[in-house]
């Protein structure tokens, strides 16, 4: 597989425009980042911590904060209650950790969410009286440390050179959306990376 600083910059500039954000606390933060950029319409992630009332939480000061992952995504590709399904297949709906960090939350910023979710709920095979899953309006979001960001990079030369050939810097990385694709190809999902090219397929032909 090849990869060059013109194919990741060309297919971050081509990303819409128009995005929707959700928010959901699935566990410790790292998976769920690159679990749900395998999704089509899922444009850009960022992982951080939410639901509690300390003012800037840090990964060592969490307070009664939960770890949580922010997907940027495009609405005319992906409805929030196609995102609803992923975070029920991603965690046991009728278990919840005891520790707050590692919660299970979904949030819901917006009337249009929370009716999706309603609807959601109601629809879905769930016993009610068992649900763990915590169901919260998004306070404040704060975005977490780099080193937290599009964990599965870590250590990828290949990938990482690339960015910093491209003259991306760490905010740049966590905010691209070829970067998103990257880290759940990373982490070893099957996930469809279209600027990701074969370097034999012209010379094979
Ligand atoms: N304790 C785990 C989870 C880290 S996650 C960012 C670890 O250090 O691997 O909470």
């Amino acid at each position: 597989m090849m990869l060059t600083p013109p194919l990741i910059s060309e297919f971050d500039s081509k990303a819409p425009e128009n995005t929707e954000t959700a928010t959901f606390g699935l566990g410790c933060f790292w998976g769920p980042d690159a679990a749900v950029s395998t999704i089509d319409g899922v444009i850009r992630t960022r992982v951080g911590y939410a639901g509690g009332t300390k003012p800037d939480p840090s990964y060592e000061v969490i307070g009664d904060h939960t770890e949580v992952v922010q997907v940027e995504y495009d609405p005319d590709q992906l409805w929030f209650e196609n995102l609803l399904e992923w975070a029920f297949s991603e965690h046991q709906p009728s278990r919840q950790p005891t520790k707050r960090q590692y919660q299970n939350i979904v949030f819901t910023e917006t009337d249009n969410q929370y009716e999706q979710l309603q609807a959601f709920l109601d629809e879905s095979e769930f016993d009610q009286e068992r649900l763990e899953t915590r169901f919260e309006e998004l306070d404040e979001f704060y975005v977490a440390e780099d080193y937290h960001q599009k964990f599965q990079l870590r250590g990828k030369r290949w990938i990482t050179d690339v960015f910093d050939e491209a003259n991306y810097d760490a905010e740049a990385v966590r905010e691209s959306p070829a970067a998103a694709k990257l880290n759940a190809h990373a982490a070893g999902y099957d996930v469809d990376v279209p600027f990701l090219q074969q370097p034999y397929d012209r010379q094979s032909r």
